[in-house]
């Protein structure tokens, strides 16, 4: 089965079945429409972990998901999108090391195109997909207990909503940690400052939520083995937080 994308460029034709990968790319469709039809198949279903991220900043979003393979552990492999708005037939292929839980997109580095953004319990890292391997690549960025200790090592977990809480172009974490959330706000050139902590207990969680209140953040946090660690926020217009 396949998915056309009425809007060239914009990825969305996926299906799976087996190992085949392939593409339903025809003249027809490319002289009669402005759609691709891309169709990657896999023998296991998705599940969720998908995402759609330009990783080397041609503004094309390439697809990404999470593999695992017995012997090999778990990668990422990533399609990267051609002008013609189909993908690459090979993947790239990406270690995401066992003490990994989750896995974000920002553009962090200077470089062209979204960094990968690494979280273990005991802190966030960045990567770049444009240089092979970990070293000389991964960079700490600041430490951070996670709540979850235990990464699933045969599922690459997505975060989905790495964000600009106070829109200043600097990308922000919201971290769920022992007891607390951490806020931590990009300062650019991979720096970022942990600028304020939200108790978990339920009382100061709903002081925390309550709109157009003193805090002006509205945060939804979770980590689980299905959806990996969510994270929802809001922060009002006129927040302290910028
Ligand atoms: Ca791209
Ligand atoms: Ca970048
Ligand atoms: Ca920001």
């Amino acid at each position: 089965m396949a998915y056309f994308n009425p809007i060239k460029n914009q990825p969305l034709g996926i299906s799976l079945a087996s190992l085949a990968l392939g593409f339903l790319l025809s003249g027809t469709a490319i002289a009669q429409s402005n759609y691709v039809a891309f169709e990657l198949e896999r023998e296991n279903n998705w599940e969720r972990q998908l995402a759609f991220e330009d990783l080397n900043g041609d503004e094309l979003k390439d697809i990404v998901h999470g593999n695992y393979q017995s012997g090999v552990g778990r990668e990422l492999h990533v399609y990267h999108q051609l002008p013609d708005g189909s993908f690459s037939t090979t993947a790239q292929r990406i270690e995401i090391k066992t003490e990994i839980i989750a896995v974000g997109f920002a553009d962090l580095r200077p470089d062209p195109g979204s960094e990968l953004l690494l979280i273990s319990n005991s802190g966030v890292f960045s990567l770049s997909s444009a240089l092979e391997g970990y070293s000389g690549n991964i960079k700490q960025l600041f430490d951070w207990e996670l709540i979850a200790a235990v990464p699933n090592l045969e599922r690459v977990q997505f975060i989905t909503k790495v964000q600009d809480i106070d829109g200043d172009g600097e990308i922000d974490l919201l971290l769920p940690g022992d007891g607390v959330y951490g806020l931590f706000k990009g300062r650019g050139n991979e720096t970022f400052e942990l600028v304020s902590t939200f108790s978990t207990d339920n009382e100061t969680l709903a002081a925390a939520s309550r709109a157009g209140g003193n805090s002006g953040v509205d945060a939804r946090i979770e980590i689980n083995a299905e959806q990996g660690v969510v994270i929802e926020l809001n922060v009002e217009s006129d927040s302290s937080l910028r």
